[in-house]
């Protein structure tokens, strides 16, 4: 079902808009900020890659935290997610004291549209389509688009809760990473281990809505499985339970929502042991205007995170294993 723009959705950025934000950030703030293109998406848009973090020229011996936005098209609170803390960073270093620790002793990589084409697929005509997934076409098939969620190369397409037909909103590609814009962003996380070991300890990806913070694993209801021990997922429940105090969602692992395979939290986890969270934003239900609130809600729900995505990065040293 299309949804008008009403005109208080004006505020939502688009793919140019969220770009020249990022543009008038860095030149005031090159000491601290830095941007990187990491890859293209299907339509051959940039898949970005933001850093912030004191002497951000120099790869510093700091924890690294990794924040990703956008897999999927119509969430676009998202986005804004992305941009509210960009601001909250740049502009706090310096001036508030827990931001100025916080990037004088953090790496922060901010990934702030792993899903431009879907994006700009899903605002093209002036009135939303609800769309999902990527745009990339499937061969031998009239319907385009891989659900970027599921196409991590952890357990891909094991269990329960992706499709292998291209036509669903839940396609999972026609193999792990075969969607450009995970494949990006993967390299770019295995880029960060150095040594043989991975500097980024932490993450969360964000989506809407249910207003949930959720931990792996999604491919099955076992808390302890695939390489998870209690003491793991019992970090966690306290790191998530935490969180979830302060922005008021409910807390819990990701399979109890439903079992999804192919997650980017599941793979961060399994793979190079990331703490990595997904976060479900505002509103809860659909009655609240679903993928779609308006325009005037923004400001308010992506400072309800603040602190909470504060939290892990001050929690980013001890979270490792
Ligand atoms: O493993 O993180 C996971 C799965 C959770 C999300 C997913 O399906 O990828 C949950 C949904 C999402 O944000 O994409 C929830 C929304 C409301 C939806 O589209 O069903
Ligand atoms: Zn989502």
């Amino acid at each position: 079902r299309p949804h008008d723009f009403p005109a208080a959705d004006a505020k939502y950025h688009t793919y140019a808009e969220m770009n020249a934000e990022i543009a008038r950030r860095l030149a005031a703030h090159p000491g601290i900020l830095s941007r990187r293109v990491i890859g293209k998406s299907a339509e051959g848009r940039d898949i970005v890659a933001l850093k912030v973090s004191d002497h951000v020229a120099t790869d510093e011996n700091e924890p690294e935290v990794l924040l990703t936005f956008h897999q999927h098209a119509r969430e676009h609170l998202t986005v804004e997610m992305a941009l509210y803390l960009l601001r909250e960073l740049v502009d706090g270093y310096g001036t508030d004291p827990r931001i100025t620790r916080i990037v004088d002793s953090r790496e922060i990589w901010i990934l702030p549209d792993l899903n431009p084409d879907g994006g700009a697929y899903d605002i093209a005509t002036g009135s939303y389509r609800s769309w999902r997934k990527n745009r990339q076409p499937n061969s031998g098939s009239p319907y385009p688009g891989t659900d970027l969620n599921r196409n991590w190369g952890f357990h891909w397409g094991c269990c329960q809760g992706s499709s292998g037909s291209p036509s669903a909103e839940t396609y999972r590609g026609s193999a792990p990473e075969s969607a450009p814009e995970v494949k990006a962003v993967a390299d770019f996380a295995r880029s960060r281990v150095v040594g043989g070991r991975q500097q980024i300890r932490a993450g969360i990806d964000f989506h809407s809505y249910s207003e949930l913070v959720m931990w792996p694993f999604g491919f099955t209801t076992s808390a302890t499985a695939a390489g998870m021990t209690a003491d793991d997922a019992a970090a966690f429940r306290a790191v998530g339970r935490r969180m979830a105090a302060s922005n008021g969602y409910t807390p819990e692992q990701t399979s109890d929502l439903y079992v999804s395979d192919g997650s980017i939290d599941d793979y961060l986890w399994g793979t190079q042991r990331i703490f990595d969270f997904t976060f479900e934003m505002y509103p809860r239900s659909a009655a609240g205007g679903g993928f779609y609130p308006p325009g005037e809600v923004i400001e308010r729900e992506t400072a309800r995170n603040r602190d909470a995505v504060l939290q892990l990065l001050e929690t980013a040293d001890c979270v490792y294993r």
